[in-house]
């Protein structure tokens, strides 16, 4: 999660120096239902949501073009390194939106299915009557296991950032094909604090509601260059028929 590139830059010797860094260490016990994706190979690289006990919600980018055994979901583990901690869980389905073509062209969600319950409560998607949570200025919390500089390291730690929704107006203004129907961007028009690669999927929070899913953006913390995520009150009525069912085949822990 985020960092002053930029400065970074000009100063050489800004890695050292904490007060450019815009994110902080969260912990999982307060944010149990934020998850990180990995590879085949163990490595991550995206986040998620428990939204119900067998679903994770994450970015359509995220799982496109995986098969099952290419993508496995970590709960309930704050440090990537922390091998005891949490538990690791087989996915058995993909759902991917079926207008998604790629993350700035919106629809950046997908579902996976996974074959146990979680024992982490889930996180409540944000619904088309809760649009007050998305008035400019709104804040909202990031959290991600994704790069704390532009062209860094994925985090070892859970981070998160608060950052405050931004006008529509000024989305488009830097995004010419911004959606606001689909999107909004929440940041800060002076950059410094900001998701990042590897952040994608993972939650943007407010009010104890799942209210974005981390999706696209030019560079990371970037002057005028805020985040983009994807408005998840606008997706309720595709997604609940997904996130509720209940799967085929449960097995009971
Ligand atoms: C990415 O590549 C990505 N600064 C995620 C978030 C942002 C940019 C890129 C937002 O996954």
């Amino acid at each position: 999660m985020l960092v002053l590139a930029a400065l970074l830059a000009t100063t050489g010797t800004a890695a050292a120096d904490e007060r450019i860094v815009g994110g902080e260490r969260a912990s999982i016990e307060a944010s149990p239902w934020v998850v990180y994706l990995v590879d085949d190979r163990g490595t991550q690289f995206c986040g998620g949501t428990i939204v119900a006990p067998q679903k994770v919600l994450t970015a359509a980018h995220c799982a496109e073009g995986r098969s099952l055994r290419e993508v496995q979901v970590v709960a309930g583990r704050e440090d990537k390194q922390d091998r005891q901690a949490g538990v690791v869980a087989t996915v058995t389905d993909i759902w991917i939106h079926k207008r998604y073509v790629s993350a700035d062209q919106g629809e950046d969600v997908a579902v996976l299915t996974l074959r146990r319950a979680l024992p982490y409560t889930p996180l409540p998607l944000a619904e088309l009557t809760d649009q007050a949570l998305y008035e400019p200025g709104s804040q909202l919390r990031a959290y991600g296991w994704g790069r704390t500089s532009e062209n860094g390291k994925t985090s070892r730690y859970l981070m998160g950032a608060t950052v405050p929704v931004l006008a529509d107006d000024f989305c488009v203004q830097t995004y010419p094909h911004f959606k606001k129907a689909d999107m909004f961007c929440a940041g800060y028009e002076g950059g410094k604090i900001d998701t990042c690669q590897g952040d994608s999927g993972g939650p943007v929070v407010v009010d104890g509601k799942l209210v974005g899913v981390t999706s696209w953006g030019e560079g990371c913390a970037r002057r005028n260059k805020p985040g983009v995520y994807v408005r998840i009150s606008r997706y309720a009525k595709d997604l609940h028929p997904v996130v509720d069912a209940t799967p085929p085949g449960v097995v009971e822990p």
